[in-house]
């Protein structure tokens, strides 16, 4: 059997040997675009002179707003399927502003032309007039309502909404002690290796889009609303994708601007983010808790009060109408605290949109009720493995306040058995001795739990052909995690089958009926569920070919290891390969099954520590990062391992490095230069540990998710090792170097 074993990744031999397909490569003649891109952060335009540009050689046109805006039937909208997108106060964007500019960067118009460098100089002789309004850069600035960014909405509210549960007063009243927190989350950019792109052609009617996307289907669907095309004429389709993290789940108006312009030409057109453009395309994060804690004296957390203020940037994207709600929801983790009351208010801000980044909500939630647990354990005089034993939920299957279902674990032994795994104590020693001998060095511990496999449903398809080799098609999309491998490994044991003879397919959408994507960690448990349930039916209908190939009863039929058995005379075989030939040859419509899979959300959860070192000029280093986690059953522990070690790297960035500096006037002032995305050089050294005495989900596989752990829980982690090394308490992810030696 393969499940459970450390299986090599079916398809890396294109990437090591680089002929991998990315969009960029996808080689169709197609025109170039590239966008002019606002200067001011508020606006408005007075007038945009495109007749320079025009005249440069190889240019085919340069459409504003004008042109493309009345082709669009709607706009750029939150994603229905995972909000009540009517609690948010927000217009449809199109592709590109009619009168004001909102922020630095906002693409203005469209130039297509022949190669790539007449567009570039193209960009640069279009001229537009602004008259600059003043901009509201801070969140805290934008809440106050004095500069409106959409005069239609009349506020820069789009979300305020409570968070209540239990009775927070009394706790209040009920507590030793009132404990002030503050966990600020700085806005970072996720910098897949492979930047944005896609290429659009329109063509007796159908349009192709190829694209860096992780949800093909729903990008279907918003294109059909959007350009008011049936989805029966529109076909999406995701090559190789190199990293999105949560960053290509939302549609940018450059994206639409693209495909508009592929409708009006009737030429294919094409476009790759450049690494700056990317650095706009994909901001995340962003976000200040500021709350009050009632403790007793025990360590006891009866209630939290507080307010959660969220960016959103100049416009709502598709995704992140999701963490005003899902952060305060996930704020209790996995402690039974059930008085609450969080106000959670999103605003629009003159700064580029706000996106997905991996975690997307949950790292937020996490860092907060992590910082939390810390400042409690320290104002209390506790450590931060007591702090956590007092607090932990006890029993599950347990419903948070907020009406979170929290399905298996035991949340207790796993702390335990953790920094035993870990060799936690062990650690604090060394540090300890070495602070002795003048070294800064720390220890840092958190826990997390965390939701997901955001359903409701995914798609899987199983076909058997002629000679009995194996198709699956799986609505999942992966692109990075190897989840393709391991849902071979899970289609091979499920028929009992050579993993060679297994082929795994996904990301278009006329090959694959329908699909919900990957994010959120859902894939292999919601995916791999979905392919074992399909597989079970390819299984009857199989057994029920060889029944009546020996017209009897298909009770009678038995299936082991490639063969099929009559039940009360063995001697009566048919091959695996035997029964998939049969099927062919009398004309059935051939051994294809597809299924719907639907379920709930599950919650893995873990706790990680680690170790940072602080040299003479305040530059920290993780030397060493460690994680124990119980994530239900396990597929491919060296693929789960490397998805610890990716998040686990993106932490170290989080929590010390990286920061998308945005100066007064909103715009960008940091370059690869100064955003410091750590490379191997600074990636610490990795021990990654799954529960033996794993807690499985009520999945099929058994598996809850993974992809996400290490960076829900790592900045919390490498914060609180910082104030073990400085022995000062810090709020902020990333906290830099001029901050840690103030
Ligand atoms: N796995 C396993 N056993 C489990 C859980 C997971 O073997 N019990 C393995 C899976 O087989 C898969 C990997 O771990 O190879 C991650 O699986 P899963 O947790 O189901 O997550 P998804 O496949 O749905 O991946 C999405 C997740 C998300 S949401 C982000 S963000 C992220 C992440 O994956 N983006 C990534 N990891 C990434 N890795 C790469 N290389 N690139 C990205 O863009
Ligand atoms: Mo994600």
């Amino acid at each position: 059997s393969y499940v459970g074993k450390p299986v090599k990744r079916i398809y890396d031999d294109k990437f090591v040997t680089g002929r991998s397909t990315y969009v960029d490569d996808i080689r169709i003649p197609a025109l170039y675009a590239g966008f002019v891109r606002s200067t001011y952060p508020h606006a408005i335009i007075k007038r945009i002179d495109v007749s320079d540009a025009l005249k440069v050689n190889g240019i085919v046109a340069v459409f504003t707003a004008k042109e493309i805006n009345p082709l669009l039937k709607g706009g750029i909208r939150p994603w229905p399927t995972y909000i009540d997108i009517r609690s948010f106060r927000y217009s449809e964007r199109k592709a590109f502003p009619e009168n004001k500019v909102k922020y630095v960067g906002e693409p203005v118009a469209i130039v297509l032309g022949q190669d790539k460098y007449s567009v570039r100089d193209a960009i640069d002789k279009v001229v537009v007039e602004y008259e600059p309004l003043k901009p509201v850069i801070r969140m805290e600035e934008a809440e106050k309502d004095q500069v409106i960014i959409h005069e239609e909405l009349k506020t820069n509210i789009s979300y305020k909404i409570p968070f209540k549960a239990g009775e927070v007063d009394k706790a209040f009243s009920e507590s030793d002690k009132v404990v002030r927190v503050e966990a600020i989350n700085e806005r970072l950019i996720p910098n897949p290796m492979e930047p944005r792109g896609i290429v659009s052609r329109f063509e007796a009617g159908t349009l192709s889009i190829w694209y860096s996307t992780q949800v093909p289907h729903y990008m279907r669907s918003e294109f059909a609303r959007i350009l008011g095309i049936p989805e029966s004429k529109i076909k999406v389709s995701m090559p190789d994708v190199g990293g999105a993290f949560g960053a290509k789940v939302h549609l940018m108006p450059e994206e639409l601007a693209v495909v508009a312009s592929s409708i009006i030409l009737g030429r294919p057109v094409r476009w790759t983010a450049t690494r700056s453009e990317e650095m706009l395309a994909s901001e995340a994060r962003h976000n200040v808790f500021t709350g009050e804690v009632a403790v007793k004296r025990d360590g006891t957390i009866l209630g939290i009060k507080g307010k959660l203020l969220l960016d959103l940037g100049a416009y709502i994207t598709v995704t992140a109408g999701i963490q005003p709600l899902i952060i305060p929801m996930m704020i209790p983790g996995p402690y039974k605290i059930r008085n609450l009351d969080i106000e959670s208010v999103a605003v629009y801000t003159n700064t580029p949109p706000i996106t997905m980044y991996r975690g997307a909500s949950r790292p937020e939630a996490t860092y907060i009720i992590e910082r939390i647990m810390s400042t409690v354990a320290d104002e209390l005089g506790l450590d931060d493995v007591s702090i956590r034993e007092k607090n932990l939920v006890t029993e599950l299957p347990y419903t948070n306040p907020f009406g979170l279902r929290y399905d298996s674990g035991d949340y207790v032994g796993l702390l335990r058995e953790g920094v035993k795994r870990l060799g936690y104590y062990e650690l604090k020693k060394w540090a300890e001795e070495e602070r002795k001998k003048g070294h800064r060095v720390g220890v840092g511990l958190a826990y997390y739990l965390e939701i997901c496999s955001f359903g409701p449903w995914e798609y899987a398809e199983v076909r058997v052909d002629e000679r009995g080799d194996v198709l699956v098609v799986t609505g999942t999309t992966p692109h990075g995690q190897g989840t393709e491998t391991a849902i071979a490994q899970i289609v091979a044991d499920a028929l009992q089958i050579d993993i060679s003879r297994v082929r795994v397919i996904w990301g278009d959408t006329d090959t694959v009926a329908a699909s919900m994507g990957t994010y959120g960690s859902r894939s292999v448990t919601i995916g791999g569920s979905a392919a074992i349930k399909v597989a079970e039916k390819i299984l009857d209908k199989m057994k029920r070919i060889a029944a009546s190939t020996w017209n009897v009863d298909v009770q009678e039929v038995q299936y082991e290891k490639g063969e099929f058995k009559l039940k009360n005379d063995p001697s009566k075989k048919m091959s695996w390969d035997d029964v998939a030939s049969i099927a062919y040859r009398s004309h059935d419509p051939g051994l294809v099954e597809k299924i719907i899979y639907e379920n709930d959300v599950t919650f893995p959860y873990g706790v990680h520590i680690a170790t940072v070192e602080v040299d003479d000029t305040g530059v920290a280093r993780v030397l060493e990062y460690r994680a124990y986690d119980d994530i239900g059953k396990v597929v491919n522990p060296a693929l789960a391992e490397a998805q610890i070690h990716g998040g686990g790297v993106q932490a170290v960035g989080q929590a010390l490095y990286e920061q998308a500096l945005l100066n007064e006037n909103g715009q960008l002032i940091v370059t690869y230069a100064d955003y410091y995305v750590p490379t191997a050089v600074e990636a610490p050294k990795f021990t990654s540990v799954f529960a033996d005495q794993y807690h499985p989900s009520n999945y099929p596989t058994g598996s809850k998710g993974v992809g996400e752990a290490a960076l829900i829980v790592g900045p919390a982690v490498i914060i609180r090792a910082l104030e073990d090394a400085i022995g000062t308490r810090f709020t902020k992810t990333p906290t830099t170097p001029e901050e840690i030696l103030r």
